[in-house]
């Protein structure tokens, strides 16, 4: 499928083949900048999860006993489409999503990226070779593939996390059904046909379109290992309870936040005035890593405020493949009205609304544009109150807290650690013990200091703590979701020597 829209409606992709599946339903891809359709894809059922599970249980045994290095092969293949391809698919990414272009591109260099690590790493050296106490045998950790491991994938990075989950579940000899999100399906069947291209055999990795009932089907299982799930907080925190009560059954579940930026009175100006614009309204604020709070101290307020709210006011919301556009559109009207929900919610609390682009005025929709899901950043100061739930219910969407602190970096930690979240944040400052408190402190799984909290690289873990995660479906951590440890000790010697001194006398 290239570049155009086609009349007819896409398939899944289970056992090696396309298929149009048991239902008859379809459903329709956005364009959230125009809102012209796309293209048409068959809603997969329940009935063809359950045939995606059975070709991936029978393909699992084959595909474990393949050499981690000849399973990397089939990844090489797809590193080099996707670095070959790496500007068109860019551009369907933005045509899909609505990120702009210089997003929609890097998006497809974290799946390379992702790629790269996954297939380099059938090549790294897996295990501990452990002491053992007696000296006679030899002990160590050997790994092992789950077996099924389900993927479901959030549409605002629809080429990269799909790659994070599965690119190292397939290498560890995992066997993998995947659902995309239902707002990116054009992308989900692109890298459909990218695994049937390099010829991954059949049954090893299968795509069912489809929606929250086919991703319910999947999580719910019995053949299913892992469940390895990005997204929403409501579904995730669902899938871990699910699993949960299944003894041997795991999910690795990275979930939203309500992120912030501290900013001290030490802190250099231009690179907190930069890292929150960046951090609350690139990707229309639709990263779960995005700012929703910036935490400032009192010294530096009123500078930063004048700054910050000048940049909002004119950062360019607009087509997203054209250059100069800083963001593009909210994915989809229901999210508009989501984001409008928490707008109000801020101000109901007693928001001091700063910079209001919620509705974009005429003037500003690009021509051509005018069905597209347009919102602009909205920006308020309110007083801390531990009560506001402006300031812990995440939005998903370019809007942001400025909160005024007065006292040392505890106090700004205080705030910042109150929420229920801890994903990411940043924390703005010259002093290097401020720096080193914040990342002691924090409660986050991945903090920075002078920089956006948005731009993980793929080799570090992603992931968070408190409701934000369970584990770590992606990067460098996805290896423990997707692996089982077992610990061999084996004896060199004639006789049996226990451990702990145990007598083995008959
Ligand atoms: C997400 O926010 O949903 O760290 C994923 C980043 C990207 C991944 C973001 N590498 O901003």
């Amino acid at each position: 499928m290239g570049q155009q829209a086609t009349e007819r409606s896409h398939g899944h992709y289970i056992g090696g083949e396309w298929t149009d599946g048991h239902g008859s339903e379809t459903f329709e891809s956005e364009n959230p900048a125009t809102g012209e359709t796309l293209a048409k894809f068959r809603r997969g059922t329940t009935a063809d999860v359950e045939t995606a599970l059975e070709a991936a249980d029978s393909a699992f045994e084959e595909w474990r006993s393949l050499s981690y290095i000849d399973r990397a092969e089939y990844l090489w293949d797809i590193y080099h489409e996707l670095r070959d391809r790496h500007d068109e698919l860019g551009e369907i990414v933005t045509k899909e999503c609505g990120k702009e272009l210089s997003e929609g591109k890097a998006d497809v260099t974290e799946a390379w990226h992702m790629v790269e690590w996954a297939a380099g790493n059938a090549r790294h050296p897996h295990g501990d070779v452990v002491p053992s106490e007696v000296a006679g045998k030899d002990a160590y950790m050997r790994r092992k593939p789950r077996g099924v491991v389900g993927c479901i994938t959030p549409w605002n990075f629809p080429v990269a996390i799909p790659f994070w989950h599965m690119a190292i579940a397939l290498v560890e000899g995992n066997v993998v059904v995947w659902k995309p999100a239902e707002q990116t399906p054009w992308c989900g069947q692109i890298i459909a046909e990218m695994m049937a291209d390099a010829g991954v055999p059949e049954g090893v990795f299968n795509m069912i379109q489809g929606f929250g009932d086919a991703g319910a089907a999947i999580v719910d299982d019995d053949r299913v290992d892992t469940v390895l799930f990005t997204g929403s907080a409501e579904v995730g925190h669902g899938i871990a309870d699910a699993v949960g009560g299944e003894p041997g059954k795991l999910a690795a579940c990275e979930m939203g936040g309500k992120n912030g930026i501290v900013i001290t009175e030490e802190a250099d100006l231009e690179t907190a005035v930069h890292s929150a614009v960046v951090s609350s309204f690139k990707t229309t604020g639709q990263r779960c890593v995005s700012s929703e709070r910036l935490i400032v101290h009192t010294d530096v307020y009123d500078e930063f405020k004048t700054r910050f709210v000048d940049l909002a006011t004119d950062v360019v919301v607009g087509d997203p493949l054209e250059e100069g556009t800083f963001m593009g559109p909210a994915i989809e009207a229901a999210h508009v009205e989501k984001i409008r929900e928490h707008n109000d919610l801020a101000r109901q609390e007693g928001a001091n609304v700063l910079v209001d682009r919620f509705e974009l005025p005429d003037e500003e929709i690009p021509d051509g544009h005018e069905a597209g899901h347009w919102v602009g950043p909205f920006v308020y100061e309110i007083e801390y109150d531990s009560e506001l739930r402006c300031l812990t219910e995440e939005c998903f969407g370019p809007h942001v807290a400025l909160i005024e602190y007065d006292g040392g970096i505890e106090r700004a930690l205080e705030i910042h650690n109150d929420t229920p979240y801890g994903l990411a944040g940043a924390i703005i400052s010259e002093d290097y013990r401020q720096l080193n408190h914040f990342r002691d402190r924090a409660e986050l799984g991945l903090a920075y200091a002078n920089l956006p909290c948005i731009g993980a690289e793929v080799q570090l873990p992603f992931g968070g703590v408190k409701k934000s995660g369970n584990g770590y479906p992606s990067a460098r951590e996805a290896i423990e979701a997707v692996t089982e440890r077992t610990a061999w000790t084996m004896n060199n010697s004639t006789e049996i020597e226990m451990a702990q001194g145990l007598s083995v006398d008959l």
